[in-house]
């Protein structure tokens, strides 16, 4: 038998040591970590929900590299080239001395947006490189410093809220041109500098809230140092920061660590910031993945493997099809989350031919049937071979992928849920018949491209029994 002191003091040295237990399910008491235990629902929020998609664009010096550097073309991402090239700092800000991107307008980029069925735009007010969109006062690195000298984040907010679009900025914190930014804090001078690196941030992250007042999102980047993963309260203190300058305004998981070190989820498993961000080029598994369904997330694709930025070859990668876009767009609705389609203009402000056919090919397909998209979620019934279910109340959506080799398409319901009618968008009634019990055949229907049907279901949802199984 133990020793009863032995066993005293290895109780008391593990209270010490072990997670704080608090309110029953949390193990870790946390000043800095998710500030609610619920989904964010008030209309802000649901109105980032209800978009379900959006393009994202990556504009910066690299635009005008296009992935080559003194003669070599480097096949990594294109917005990452000074760091392939190992240029230094002063050599790749001094590209600043070209910037002047005579094919830029706003209006233009803000109708072609609109006109692919994009309900919101996010854009690089600055990427990792540190080059500002804006004429910041923190830096000289900014456009107010080129031969363009424009405000063209002014230029581009005003224009896509024109054509009644919503903008969200996307901002790294991780920034090359600064010389006090660090990824890790070894000793004082590190911490210092990093301390104004801090104070710099703020400032910068102040003057987008107050000149762009109409800004609806903040999506970051760049937060995946040990620096920024070590000032836990600090990502917090932005967070609070830019939620009382833009009321309403909405945050990415991206931006938060806990005083642990935890990124996107604390150390108790709750989301940090108001929806996920970590599907980056990937997409949650429809069968295993029902977890994802319970809460707010927006993933983001690139339409070649993986550039952002403009890339002069896209021949280096496989480049998706628009269908392919459009397929990932719905899977992502269909499990509840956002999308944000990537496109990246050139230097001189013009959008490449591939992505101009993408933007014209997804507003053609969403123009007839967005209705399956905007303001629909995660339907609750069972992953189909065919494609994908999405829903909005009583109405459930059928997006057919795969013609199968039968003329039926099989849809298994959820317990008790019954299929009323089934029609397409335009309200031609389509056949269909119940075949088992909770089990339907709906008709195919003669289409070369993704078609919807809408089922019309009795108001018996299952949905709150998958949750239930969920949680
Ligand atoms: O490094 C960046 C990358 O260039 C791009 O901006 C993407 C967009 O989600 N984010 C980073 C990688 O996670």
């Amino acid at each position: 038998m133990k020793h009863p002191l032995r066993l005293t003091a290895c109780l008391l040295l593990a209270a010490c040591f072990l997670p704080f237990v608090s309110h029953g399910e949390e193990k870790y008491e946390l000043k800095y970590g998710a500030q609610r235990t619920e989904k964010r629902d008030d209309e802000a929020m649901r109105r980032f929900r209800d978009h379900r998609v959006g393009a994202f664009i990556h504009w910066g010096l690299y635009s005008m590299a296009g992935g080559e550097w003194k003669g070599k073309i480097y096949p990594g991402a294109a917005e990452w080239l000074k760091a392939w090239a190992k240029v230094p700092s002063d050599e790749w800000l001094a590209q600043m001395d070209r910037w002047n991107p005579t094919g830029f307008d706003a209006r233009e980029w803000a109708r072609m947006m609109k006109a692919a069925g994009f309900r919101y735009v996010k854009i690089t007010t600055k990427h990792h490189e540190g080059f500002c969109l804006w004429p910041s006062a923190t830096t000289p690195y900014t456009v107010a410093n080129t031969p363009c000298g424009r405000d063209l984040l002014g230029e581009l907010v005003k224009a896509f809220n024109d054509e009644g679009l919503d903008v969200h900025f996307y901002f790294s914190v991780m920034d090359w041109s600064n010389p006090d930014y660090r990824t890790q804090l070894n000793c004082r001078e590190d911490s210092t500098a990093f301390e104004r690196f801090k104070r710099f941030t703020e400032a910068q992250l102040r003057e987008l809230a107050t000149r762009y007042p109409s800004v609806k999102d903040f999506w970051f980047d760049g937060t995946w140092d040990a620096s920024v993963k070590g000032n836990g309260a600090w990502t917090l203190q932005l967070e609070n920061m830019l939620k009382d300058l833009v009321p309403g305004v909405t945050v990415n998981s991206r931006l938060r660590a806990d005083e642990r070190g935890s990124r996107h989820f604390d150390s108790n498993g709750r989301l940090m910031g108001d929806y996920e961000s970590g599907y980056e080029r990937r997409l949650p598994d429809p069968v295993r993945d029902l977890q994802v369904t319970l809460r707010d997330w927006e993933a983001c694709m690139t339409v070649p493997e993986n550039q952002w930025g403009y890339h002069k070859d896209w021949s280096l990668s496989y480049v998706k099809p628009p269908v392919e876009v459009l397929r990932r767009v719905v899977h992502a609705v269909s499990m509840g989350g956002n999308m944000a389609v990537n496109f990246g203009p050139d230097g001189t402000g013009r959008f490449r031919q591939e992505e101009k056919e993408l933007a014209d090919w997804l507003g053609n397909w969403m123009r007839h049937n967005g209705e399956a998209i905007y303001g629909c979620g995660y339907a609750g019934f069972e992953k189909a071979d065919w494609g994908y279910y999405t829903r909005k109340g009583d109405t459930v959506y059928m997006i057919v992928f795969n013609q199968p080799f039968g003329a039926r398409l099989r849809v298994k319901t959820p317990a008790g849920t019954a299929v009323r009618g089934a029609s397409l968008i335009d309200g031609t009634p389509v056949g269909f018949m119940e075949t088992a019990r909770d089990e339907y055949n709906v008709n195919t229907v003669e289409s070369s491209e993704p078609y919807v049907i809408r089922l019309t279901v009795d108001a018996g949802s299952a949905e709150g029994k998958y949750r239930d199984a969920l949680t």
